[in-house]
């Protein structure tokens, strides 16, 4: 077995005896047959090697500390959004790292902060939540900032919920599942100020790892993978191979929609800004346009603000911000819905829906 390689294994074309080795028979021709009957109970996409490596991690820290960004060094697509705007990310996204030993579940949240409103109440407890599931923690502190109240308030999170008390914090023992410190941004920093830094880190929270990253340039990225698949545990594959998030069609073209206003207004625009797809309308096989092309599949998008005076903001100068995020999205919308699409965006008024558990609700948080 020791020749075994994941990336050219093919249960259909393989060598009997090394099939037997892999379901874990005697080489003995007699049980071939069930050896066979064994591998085929796997459907191929789920086939692992031994060892195989699989779990969830969840990735946290204050806003903007470059969460989503890392996500996406990852996975090694763009999967999530990111922006400079702090509570970037909304909901807990699922994204899907798989490599030939091993299958990581990244789990993005937002970001964790004081909350001032019911939806940043919401956001909290949507943290809290994917913690309680996860394997593993990866807590991010950015390189060019100092550590803060923020910060400390995670930390007392993350111990109440997975440090043995009775525990020295220094003890191999004081986490019960790991918690990795990840120090992002490091591109913004000397070598000297890192190493400075990471000392700082190691005295703030007795991590089970540090690991320093520039997720933005892909420096070290590789060596986050490898500490974040150390830390989960032996375990099947759970999606195939090219699915990298479990985000649906709606719900990727939403995100797509606000990070192009996010980059667009920048800050003007109102925090408030809820993207919702009502629809997404595909025509019927060999249906044609006026002009005898064939119909585009057509997408219906709510943009709530909390008040009418943010109307116009969204909308700009004769529909100018309209006009720009529609060519923006234009080419990811139509890989999200799998055909030509044509985008319908429609503003609208939820008066305080960020206070509002009933709208707070419709809008999914
Ligand atoms: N210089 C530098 N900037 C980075 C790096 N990683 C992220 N950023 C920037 O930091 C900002 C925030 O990044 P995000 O990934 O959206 O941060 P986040 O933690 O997901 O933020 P929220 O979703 O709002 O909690 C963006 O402008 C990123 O481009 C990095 O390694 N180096
Ligand atoms: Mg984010």
């Amino acid at each position: 077995m020791s020749d075994f390689d994941p990336l050219t294994f093919d249960p259909e074309n393989i060598d009997p005896e090394e099939l037997a080795e892999l379901a874990g028979e005697e080489k003995d021709s007699d049980n071939l047959e069930s050896a066979r009957a064994s591998l085929d109970d796997i459907a191929p996409e789920h086939r692992v090697p031994e060892g195989f490596r699989s779990g969830f991690v969840a990735i946290v820290g204050r806003p903007n500390v470059g969460k989503s960004t890392l996500v996406n060094a990852l996975v090694g697509r763009k999967v999530v959004i990111t922006s400079d705007r702090p509570e970037t990310t909304r909901r807990d996204i699922r994204a899907i790292m798989t490599r030939p030993d091993s299958q990581l579940v990244l789990v993005d949240t937002p970001g964790i902060h004081r909350p001032r409103t019911l939806l940043g109440r919401r956001l909290d407890d949507m943290v809290d939540e994917s913690l309680s599931e996860v394997d593993a923690v990866c807590f991010l502190l950015p390189a060019d900032q100092k550590i803060g109240p923020g910060d400390e308030r995670i930390l007392r999170k993350l111990q109440d919920q997975f440090a043995r008390t009775k525990e020295e914090p220094t003890s191999p023992r004081y986490w019960r599942k790991p918690v990795i410190c990840v120090v992002t941004k490091i591109d913004q920093l000397s070598k000297k100020k890192l190493v400075d830094k990471l000392i700082e880190v190691d005295q703030f929270g007795h991590f089970s790892e540090i690991v320093a990253v520039s997720a933005l340039e892909g420096d070290n990225t590789d060596e986050v993978a490898k500490v974040l698949i150390n830390a989960v545990p032996e375990g099947p594959k759970m999606y195939p191979d090219d699915v990298l998030t479990e985000e649906s069609a709606e719900q990727t073209i939403a995100e797509l929609i606000r990070e192009a206003f996010l980059e667009e207004l920048n800050d003007e625009l109102p925090h408030s800004l809820a993207v919702v797809v009502d629809d997404i309308v595909k025509p019927e096989p060999g249906e044609t346009d006026e002009n005898g092309n064939p119909a585009k599949a057509h997408v219906y998008v709510s943009l709530y603000v909390e008040r009418d005076s943010q109307k116009p903001i969204i909308i700009g100068r004769k529909a100018k911000n309209l006009v720009y995020v529609k060519k923006r999205v234009r080419t990811a919308v139509n890989r999200a819905v799998g055909m030509r699409s044509s985008l319908d965006l429609h503003v609208k008024l939820a008066r305080d829906w960020q206070s509002d558990p009933r709208a707070l609700n419709r809008f999914g948080f």
